[in-house]
C-alpha cells in the first residue's frame, strides 16, 4: 500500500491530540490527525446534526443497535433505551469484564458528548498525583492557557437563582446545606450566554432541550468549535476521518509507521492505509492509546516500552446515584443538561468526595436528585492484551468499585439523613440498584506521566513518540478531568517543540 507521509502525526482528536494539533500547526509542521470517528456538521433529515437523550436515533451511538444510556431505567420501565440502527454514533459505551467506559467519537472526542465542566483540580491533590510536576508552572501558565483556549465561563449567579432551569441543582443545594457540607460552583465550557437567550426563547434550545451526552446542536464550545478550528486555520493541519489506527512500527530510520482501517458508515473496512511520520503524537484517550501501546509492546512491533504501559489505570471514582425528594421539594420539569455545581467534601480526608449536582431531564416532575460522584478510590488496574482477539482486556473487579460505593454512600446517607429522605432504587436496572457503579465517563492511566513516559509525556524506550491525553493521568484527579489533560497536553507540547523538534 502506498504510504502517506507527514512530519507529524496525531491519533485522535479529543482533548489531548487537539492540543497537540493547534500546537503543532503553529509552529509550522505539517500534520495529519486521524480520528475513528465522523465530522459532526453535516444535519440529518431532521436539519439537526445531533438527536436529543429523549429520541435517540442512529446518530446517539457507536454501532450499536440498541442505546446503552447511563440511566438504564425509569420507575423500573426501560423507556431510557431505544432501538436503533448500526452507524458510527457520537457516543460509545466500551464494555470490559466489570466496567464499562463511556467515551466520544469524532472529531472533538469527548468534548462532543461530554457535561461541559471545565474544573481546575485543587492544587494539594494535582500535586499529590504529578509529584514530579512544577505545580506553580502548571497553575501559572498552563491550567490558565487551556481554559481560556476551551472558552470557559461561568453561570451568572443571579441567573442561576431564578431560574426554572436550575432548580433541580437549588434543591440539592439546600440539602447540602442541611448535611453542613460546602457546595461550589463549577465553570463549563457551555456558553451562559447562549443558555439565558435558550431560556428567553430568543435562541435554538440545546441544553435546554435535553442534548448532551449524544451531543450538544448549540451552545457548546467543543474542541471543534476551539483547537481544532484553530489548528485546522493554521493551514498546516488536516484531519482523517472514520480512520482507525490499528498498529504503530518503527522503520529502519527511527520514523514510525502507522496501519490505519477506514471505514464507512455500516463500519466495514474499505482501504487499509499505511502512513509514515518523525513525530507520533497519542491522543486517542485513555483507552484508545494504552491499547495500541500495550499491542504494540506485546505484539512486538514497539518491544522496548516500558512494562509500566498498561497500568495505573483507574474510573476518577465515579459512581452515579439517585435521592428520592419530598413533595414539597419540586426539582422542575425543565433543567438544563449543563451541571453547575458540586458538593466538595474533598477536604474531608476521612472519605473525600466531590459530587456533580447532575440533571435528569426528562420534561416531568420526579423528584429526583440525581449526582455524579467523584470519589478519591485509590484502586487501579492494567491492561493485558488479548492474542485472541487482538484487544486489551482490563482487570478492574467489582470490589474495586465497591470501594466507590462505599464512599459515596457514606456522603448521600448522612445528606439522606439529615434530610429524612431515601434513595432512588428504580434507575439503573431491574435489580433495584441504587448506585451505577459499573461505569465511568472518566477513564484516566495506562500510561502514566513519570512512569510510562518521562515527565513530559515522551514515551519510555522511543524518541519522538509522546502521549498527550488522559492515559497520563494516574487513575484519579478528584475533579472532572478534561482540563487537566488540556493543560497537561499544553505543557508536554511546549516542552517538546522548544527541545525536540527544532531542526
Ligand atoms: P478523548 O476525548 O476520548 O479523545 C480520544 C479520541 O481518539 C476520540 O475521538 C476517539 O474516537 C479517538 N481514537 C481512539 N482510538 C483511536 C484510534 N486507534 N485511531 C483513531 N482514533 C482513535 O480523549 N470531563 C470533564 O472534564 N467534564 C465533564 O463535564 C465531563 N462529562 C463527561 C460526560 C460524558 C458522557 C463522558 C463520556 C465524558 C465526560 N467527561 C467529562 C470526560 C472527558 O470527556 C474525557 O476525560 C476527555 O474527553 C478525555 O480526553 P482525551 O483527550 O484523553
Amino acid at each position: 500500500a502506498a504510504v502517506d507521509h507527514a512530519p507529524a502525526i496525531v491519533i485522535g482528536s479529543g482533548y489531548g491530540g487537539a492540543v497537540a494539533a493547534l500546537r503543532l500547526g503553529q509552529a509550522g509542521i505539517r500534520t495529519i490527525v486521524l480520528e475513528m470517528g465522523r465530522l459532526w456538521n453535516t444535519p440529518g433529515s431532521d436539519g439537526k446534526v445531533f438527536c436529543s437523550t429523549a429520541a435517540p436515533d442512529q446518530r446517539s451511538m457507536w454501532f450499536r443497535t440498541r442505546t446503552e444510556a447511563p440511566l438504564a431505567t425509569f420507575l423500573w420501565l426501560d423507556v431510557v433505551n431505544r432501538d436503533i440502527s448500526r452507524y458510527p454514533g457520537v457516543l460509545d459505551r466500551v464494555r470490559f469484564a466489570n466496567m464499562s467506559v463511556f467515551v466520544g467519537r469524532g472529531v472533538g472526542g469527548g468534548s462532543l458528548v461530554n457535561g461541559g465542566m471545565a474544573v481546575t483540580p485543587r492544587q494539594s491533590y494535582f500535586a499529590e498525583q504529578f509529584p514530579t510536576v512544577d505545580v506553580n508552572e502548571m497553575y501559572g501558565t498552563y491550567f490558565p492557557r487551556a481554559r481560556s483556549v476551551l472558552g470557559v465561563n461561568s453561570v451568572d449567579p443571579a441567573w442561576f437563582e431564578s431560574t426554572e432551569w436550575y432548580q433541580f441543582t437549588r434543591v440539592s443545594r439546600k440539602h447540602a446545606q442541611n448535611t453542613g457540607l460546602r457546595t461550589t460552583f463549577v465553570p463549563s465550557v457551555y456558553d451562559f450566554g447562549h443558555m439565558q437567550r435558550e431560556a428567553a426563547g430568543t435562541a435554538t434550545k440545546s441544553a435546554l432541550a435535553q442534548e448532551v451526552i449524544y451531543g450538544n446542536n448549540h451552545g457548546k464550545r467543543s474542541l471543534d468549535k476551539t483547537y481544532l478550528a484553530s489548528a485546522l486555520g493554521t493551514g498546516n493541519v488536516t484531519i482523517h476521518t472514520m480512520e482507525k489506527v490499528r498498529a504503530i512500527s518503527r522503520a529502519s530510520d527511527g520514523t514510525y509507521v502507522l496501519t490505519a482501517d477506514r471505514i464507512d458508515a455500516t463500519g466495514t473496512v474499505v482501504e487499509t492505509k499505511q502512513y509514515g511520520c518523525t513525530y507520533l503524537f497519542l491522543g486517542g484517550g485513555s483507552l484508545g492509546t494504552t491499547e495500541l501501546l500495550v499491542r504494540a509492546r506485546e505484539t512486538g512491533t514497539l518491544p522496548v516500552l516500558d512494562a509500566s504501559v498498561g497500568s495505573g489505570w483507574g474510573t476518577n471514582g465515579n459512581v452515579m446515584l439517585g435521592r428520592a425528594n419530598h413533595l414539597w421539594d419540586t426539582v422542575g420539569a425543565n433543567q438544563s443538561t449543563m451541571p453547575v455545581m458540586g458538593i466538595d467534601d474533598w477536604a474531608n480526608t476521612a472519605n473525600p468526595v466531590f459530587a456533580e449536582i447532575a440533571p435528569l431531564p426528562t420534561g416531568l416532575e420526579h423528584w429526583v436528585s440525581l449526582y455524579l460522584a467523584i470519589t478519591k478510590n485509590p484502586q487501579r488496574a492494567s491492561f493485558s492484551y488479548d492474542s485472541g482477539t487482538g484487544g486489551v482486556r482490563l482487570g478492574w473487579t467489582a470490589a474495586q468499585s465497591a470501594v466507590s460505593v462505599s464512599m459515596a454512600k457514606k456522603l448521600f446517607d448522612r445528606i439522606n439523613s439529615a434530610n429524612s429522605t431515601i434513595y432512588r432504587y428504580d434507575l439503573f436496572g431491574s435489580s433495584s440498584k441504587v448506585f451505577a457503579d459499573d461505569f465511568t465517563y472518566h477513564p484516566l492511566g495506562g500510561c502514566v506521566l513519570g512512569r510510562a513516559t518521562d515527565n513530559y509525556g515522551r514515551v519510555k524506550g522511543y524518541s519522538k513518540l509522546y502521549v498527550t491525553d488522559g492515559s497520563l493521568v494516574p487513575g484519579s484527579i478528584g475533579v472532572n478531568p478534561f482540563v487537566t489533560i488540556t493543560a497537561l497536553a499544553e505543557r508536554t507540547m511546549a516542552r517538546v517543540l522548544a527541545e525536540d523538534t527544532a531542526p
